[in-house]
């Protein structure tokens, strides 16, 4: 304890989607799901739990955070003082590499790097499977980056067994470029989205079937490095989960009209020979998966059409690290 620890993690894009809950307190999924974890954006978060402290402190990005970031993040606080039997109070200080463009959402990399950090300076040694387990309590998407590659969220039936695990350790040729298109869509969170769907959707219940059965094709895609599989099966996922939000009762939509002219771009790219699919979260901005070979030409093409603050080319990322 009193000891300053600062814990590094990447946020990940899901290529099989987690997209609803069995249980909202312990963030265990309907489904389980597959992602990439990604190189080019990361939180770095430093934590020191101080008796002087007579509450829990939060800087994100040099600013004081707000009571709603600041009241999750001491909840989140409170599961780890009760495994570590300490009641003192942190000083938590995190900034987000993510380029406020990319429209990604941090909350896996924020999590990931806080349930790093602060179970450490809570003197606990938690190996990654329980690291795992904890990032999944503040953010669903957060269990998935502790590790690098490709990882999948067994979604289990309980706090034991709903966890990451890594599912490939050898290189395989992919690349993400991030593209932010208009961020002025008003945004429903994707807790509050995949409720409603979870709720209202009359689809629901055949999702979960079919993002079963996703995640097995994709596995075997990825095990044979069938990269047209592995694009082809991401973007239907993709799709199959908006599908839930048009069918939800109130129905609501990510997309925008940026959103959906990338769409037709890629579609267009493919039928050209650039091999490229896309796959977008909950909210307009779209990621488009391709090979190394194209990314240069495909970061240049969009560029052209979104201009260049509004495309990052993104690579398979590490998994959580300790900085000394
Ligand atoms: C995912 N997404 O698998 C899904 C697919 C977006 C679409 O952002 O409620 O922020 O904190 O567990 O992890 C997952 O939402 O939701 C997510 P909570 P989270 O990445």
């Amino acid at each position: 304890m009193n000891n300053l620890i600062t814990a590094k993690a990447h946020t990940n894009i899901a290529l099989i989607k987690y997209w609803g809950k069995k249980n909202d307190e312990l963030i265990i999924p309907q489904n389980s799901s597959l992602s990439l974890t990604l190189d080019a954006f990361y939180t770095q978060t430093s934590v020191i739990f101080d008796e002087s402290l007579s509450n829990d402190q939060l800087l994100i990005n040099s600013q004081n955070a707000n009571q709603t970031e600041l009241s999750k993040v001491s909840n989140f606080l409170n599961i780890i003082r009760k495994m570590a039997h300490i009641d003192t109070s942190a000083k938590v200080i995190s900034t987000n590499h993510v380029p406020t463009a990319a429209g990604l959402a941090s909350s896996a990399s924020a999590f990931a790097a806080l349930a790093g950090a602060a179970s450490k300076a809570a003197g606990l040694d938690l190996n990654k499977r329980d690291l795992s387990r904890l990032a999944r309590r503040g953010s669903g998407s957060a269990c998935r980056s502790i590790y690098g590659g490709f990882v999948e969220w067994q979604g289990g039936h309980n706090d034991e067994d709903s966890f990451a695990k890594p599912i490939y350790d050898e290189e395989i040729d992919i690349n993400v470029i991030a593209l932010a298109t208009n961020k002025s869509q008003k945004k429903i969170s994707s807790r509050t989205g995949m409720k409603i769907s979870v709720d209202t959707s009359p689809y629901y219940p055949t999702w979960i079937k079919v993002a079963n059965n996703d995640l097995v094709e994709l596995k075997n895609a990825i095990y044979k490095k069938d990269f047209t599989k592995l694009g082809t099966i991401s973007e239907l996922n993709a799709m199959r989960m908006h599908a839930l939000t048009l069918s939800a009762n109130p129905d609501f939509l990510y997309f925008n009209g940026d959103t959906l002219n990338i769409m037709n771009e890629v579609k267009s790219l493919r039928s050209n020979g650039i091999e490229c699919y896309y796959t977008i979260d909950a909210g307009p901005n779209v990621k488009v998966i391709c090979k190394s070979k194209d990314s240069d030409y495909l970061v240049k093409y969009f560029n052209n059409i979104l201009g260049n603050e509004n495309v990052i080319l993104a690579k398979p990322g590490n998994g959580i690290e300790f900085i000394e």
